[in-house]
């Protein structure tokens, strides 16, 4: 994504691979899910998964194996609720070994917390968890490299429920005042919250119209569809060009297991065997579905 490869040989993959690795990804996350003893935040891992994908094997340059490149993109999960499955997104980039996070996940003193830390985990860019300071911290970033005379990009995920908060909006505009064509936000817009539909609590809408109204260059697609997701990413603008631009990808929380979806209860969770098992089942028929 970066306008300066790292390095030749970084991974292209096509949307077919890249959904392969999609639906990997959710196994993953449902085998922890159903192996850790703790809550998972499950709903808002699946809704993002797609998103995760396309930026981790296609989007993002980035280099598991030369972590401080200074002309690496930085990535910041504002959602961090949502961090394991961007530790096992990474890992199937080649960051971490899957079995690590698996083996240790949300334990004391565990590089794999319940919300990711960069001090105990390198290849993090960024601790967060406290919703609403992702893209105040990704200004701050992309702000840093525009004076530092940097090419690449910074890149920020958010939940739909965290842009209620009053933060998100003062860094949007600093990011319009700023002119960070080099700041991209996707926002996982799966319509709910932890305890509640989105809409019911804060009048979101209408979304796009509000970004756009902050000056932003305004993107919506489908959060599940690979080829739009690739698509928004091959359209982004240059990082020398004068705004910023948020991709809203219009997601299902709970994405890929029929019980999960939109249903509150599956904010957070955990799978028993049984369960675990059902909810294989679901993801692969989804598959099947697909393929047919
Ligand atoms: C400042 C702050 N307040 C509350 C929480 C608790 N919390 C964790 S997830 C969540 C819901 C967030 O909704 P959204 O951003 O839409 O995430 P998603 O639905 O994609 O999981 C809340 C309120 C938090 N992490 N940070």
């Amino acid at each position: 994504m970066g306008e300066e490869s790292l390095q030749a040989g970084q991974p292209v993959h096509t949307v077919e691979e890249l959904e392969d690795l999609a639906f990997e990804l959710r196994s993953k996350l449902l085998n922890l899910c159903g192996t850790y003893e703790g809550a998972v935040h499950i709903g808002g891992d699946l809704s993002v998964a797609d998103i995760l994908t396309a930026l981790f094997h296609y989007g993002l340059n980035v280099d598991p194996t030369d972590i401080a490149n200074p002309k690496r993109d930085r990535f910041v999960l504002s959602k961090g609720h949502a961090a394991v499955c961007m530790y096992i997104a990474m890992s199937m980039r080649g960051f971490f070994s899957y079995e690590g996070i698996v083996d240790t996940y949300g334990q004391l003193d565990s590089a794999y917390g319940m919300h990711p830390c960069k001090v105990q985990l390198p290849g993090v860019e960024c601790s967060t968890g406290s919703l609403g300071h992702g893209l105040p911290i990704a200004v701050g970033m992309a702000l840093s490299a525009l004076g530092r005379g940097e090419s690449h990009r910074v890149v920020c995920v958010l939940g739909d429920g965290e842009t209620g908060e009053g933060s998100v909006w003062e860094a949007a505009m600093a990011a319009r005042s700023n002119k960070l064509g080099n700041l991209v936000a996707f926002v996982d817009r799966n319509r709910q919250l932890m305890t509640s539909f989105a809409e019911e609590r804060v009048a979101f809408e209408p979304y796009p119209d509000k970004w756009a109204a902050f000056g932003w260059n305004v993107v919506l697609v489908d959060g599940h569809d690979m080829g739009q997701l690739v698509a928004a990413i091959d359209a982004l603008p240059p990082t020398d060009s004068d705004r910023p631009t948020v991709v809203i990808c219009e997601t299902i929380k709970g994405k890929g297991v029929d019980f999960m979806e939109k249903n509150l209860a599956w904010h957070a969770g955990s799978l028993g065997a049984a369960d675990l098992e059902r909810a294989m089942t679901a993801l692969k028929a989804t598959r099947t579905k697909e393929l047919v």
